[in-house]
């Protein structure tokens, strides 16, 4: 399961402002912070970033990779932000994101191509928020589909089934569960799969987010997670994984563990 860290987000009371300042201690102070608590991988968040997007990312990139030997994950809307991202980025970056819309993919994809850079695609479409685990499915494959039109591995592609608040759609929470389980059933060997978890527990109260979020991110680890946008900080996140992972017989040794 690879760990990707959610706090470097622009949108957060205590990073955004210093994200605005180009203040760069407090970043690399939570970049170092995550790569400690676990995080393989950085999420980089700068939401729709339509002001000064490109030159915020190139800054994070080069400002968080001074201290942290990491891949980020390039998150926003903005396809310049991703493009200059990439640019100044060592190593293969995870471009977050693509969805199914196909002026998306005709900007994501050759950045992707020519940076040779992992890309999540979000099962999200022109019909707005998927409603089942069939619709999911069927922007899985279109996806799919593109990546095969532009040459581009599809090992470089994580699937999103989009996670949505349990307050505000109950249901949606098995039906993303079954959606993995049926993204990893389209090709062989099978694609991996990704979620932004802390969407899950949006809105909830904040003494209920541990257990909602272990519990579901468990639950999708059954059905065959690769790789997960947590708060590595939450130590009870981390406990998680690594309990669903010796349960699986993924750590190596036992013993360590039970230490
Ligand atoms: N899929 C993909 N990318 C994603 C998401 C997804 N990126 C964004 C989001 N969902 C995952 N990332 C975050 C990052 C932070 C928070 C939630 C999701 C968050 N932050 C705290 C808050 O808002 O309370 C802290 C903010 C603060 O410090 O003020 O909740 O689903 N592919």
């Amino acid at each position: 399961m690879l760990i990707i860290g959610e706090k470097i987000n622009v949108m957060s009371k205590t990073i955004g402002p210093a994200m605005k300042a180009r203040e760069a201690k407090p970043i690399q102070e939570l970049a170092m912070a995550q790569v400690s608590a676990g995080a393989n991988v950085l999420d980089v968040n700068l939401g729709p970033a339509s002001k000064g997007g490109p030159e915020m990312m190139e800054w994070l990139v080069k400002t968080i990779q001074e201290v942290a030997d990491v891949p980020l994950s390039l998150d926003t809307t903005n396809a310049e932000a991703i493009a200059a991202g990439l640019k100044a980025h060592k190593g293969q970056a995870i471009i977050n994101s693509t969805d199914g819309r196909r002026e998306r993919i005709e900007a994501i994809l050759p950045l992707a191509k020519e940076h040779a850079a992992k890309v999540i695609g979000l099962t999200m479409a022109e019909a707005g928020i998927p409603r089942d685990a069939n619709e999911r499915v069927a922007i899985a494959v279109d996806i799919m589909t593109a990546f095969m039109e532009y040459d581009i591995p599809l090992d470089r592609l994580y699937l999103d089934p989009l996670i949505l608040p349990i307050g505000v759609a109950q249901n949606q929470a098995l039906e993303a569960i079954e959606a993995v389980r049926m993204f990893k059933q389209l090709n062989d060997p099978p694609l991996k799969t990704v979620v932004g978890l802390s969407n899950v527990y949006n809105g909830t109260p904040p003494p209920l987010h541990a257990a909602i979020g272990s519990t579901f991110l468990v639950m999708l680890m059954a059905a065959g997670l690769d790789a997960a946008i947590v708060d590595p900080q939450d130590r009870r996140m981390i406990e998680a994984i690594k309990t669903a992972k010796l349960i699986q017989n993924e750590i190596l040794y036992c013993h360590s563990y039970l230490d």
